[in-house]
């Protein structure tokens, strides 16, 4: 594809960047750099380099990261296809709760390589021990739970709806599909979905009428604190909420919310990623959840890596000790 095809096109279609083949070698070179089997991604050192190496994306990588950054475009994704990632250097799916990728290997390098074009990876001590690189995998006796290592349908949500240091971008790279080929990510946005609600129901859920809870796997969360849903300018609004967490505090509210939900439902995307594909989620503008899909537990499950990424480092700074890229 060429640079052309990475503009944002017409109203609806996600955006969507393919690399040459070119672009693909000149981003394994990069990762390959990176990928020192003694290294760590979450040594600070690791990561500056990273960050420098950054820079050194190809152009036309960096130009499309570089406009979602500005806008959006109506879905709040971008699609970025034909990463490195080589099926036979793929160790087993990990199996096991709160799986991290601890070690550089190249589709992780290349996965933290694109999220720093955007801005800066951090992620939550109390998520995954704060690790930057996280797998997405399903884990056998925990097919029903309501968050990654679930394969039941995972509901739509912001991430991290609950806290003040939510981040801008969701990042999910695609190592393998499940077997079946059936498990999708699922985007709506809130610019497609407020369009189709009443004036009173916006202005509802743009009071602080709503409690979002931390989900189990978050130690120590605070005490939540009531919030809106809709939050910014009424006519391009910011969304933060979590319908397997967030609670309405009145009837009112409670119709808003499920005025909300249907209408996220109407405007829903299906992204069924696979292997070398990554989906960046604008999480101030579009929800995402996953369809359900049967796992086999056989090494060759549905495997996907995780960053997210904050704009503004410095907003979180009094949460994030000795200035690093994990908060507290
Ligand atoms: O499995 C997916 O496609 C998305 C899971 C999810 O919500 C997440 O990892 O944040
Ligand atoms: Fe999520």
């Amino acid at each position: 594809m060429t640079l052309l095809d990475s503009r944002e096109p017409e109203a609806g279609v996600p955006m969507s960047h393919e690399l040459t083949e070119a672009d693909r070698r000149a981003v394994r070179g990069l990762a390959v750099e990176l990928a020192d089997p003694a290294g760590r991604i979450d040594d600070p050192a690791w990561v500056d380099r990273a960050r420098e190496s950054a820079s050194r994306l190809p152009a036309a990588l960096g130009a499309a990261v570089r406009r979602f950054r500005r806008d959006p475009g109506r879905e709040g994704v971008l699609q970025i296809r034909g990463l490195p990632v080589d099926e036979q250097d793929l160790p087993p799916t990990p199996t096991v709760p709160g799986s991290v990728q601890h070690e550089p290997a190249v589709p992780a390098a290349a996965l933290v390589l694109t999220s720093m074009q955007l801005g800066e990876v951090v992620a939550f001590r109390q998520e995954k021990g704060g690790a930057l690189v996280q797998n997405v995998v399903p884990v056998p006796g925990k097919e029903d739970f309501q968050g990654n290592a679930g394969s039941v349908r995972l509901k739509m949500h912001t991430e991290n709806a609950f806290h003040r240091n939510s981040p801008d971008y969701v990042i999910l790279m695609c190592l393998r599909n499940d077997h079946d080929n059936v498990a999708g990510l699922l985007t709506s946005s809130v610019r497609c979905a407020v369009e189709l609600l009443p004036e009173k129901t916006r202005e509802v859920l743009g009071q602080p009428r709503y409690i979002t809870s931390a989900p189990g796997s978050f130690e120590g969360a605070e005490t939540p604190l009531p919030r809106p849903v809709l939050d910014g300018d009424p006519d391009d609004p910011d969304i933060r909420v979590d319908f397997a967490s967030t609670d309405p505090l009145d009837v009112t509210a409670a119709n808003a919310l499920d005025q909300l939900r249907q209408a996220f439902d109407s405007v829903r995307r299906t992204f069924v990623l696979t292997p070398g594909d990554l989906a960046i989620v604008d999480n101030r503008i579009a929800v995402h959840g996953r369809t359900s899909f049967r796992p086999r537990y056989d090494g060759r499950d549905r495997w996907l890596q995780r960053t997210y990424v904050t704009l503004d480092a410095r907003r979180s700074r009094p949460a994030r000790p000795g200035n690093g890229n994990v908060l507290n």
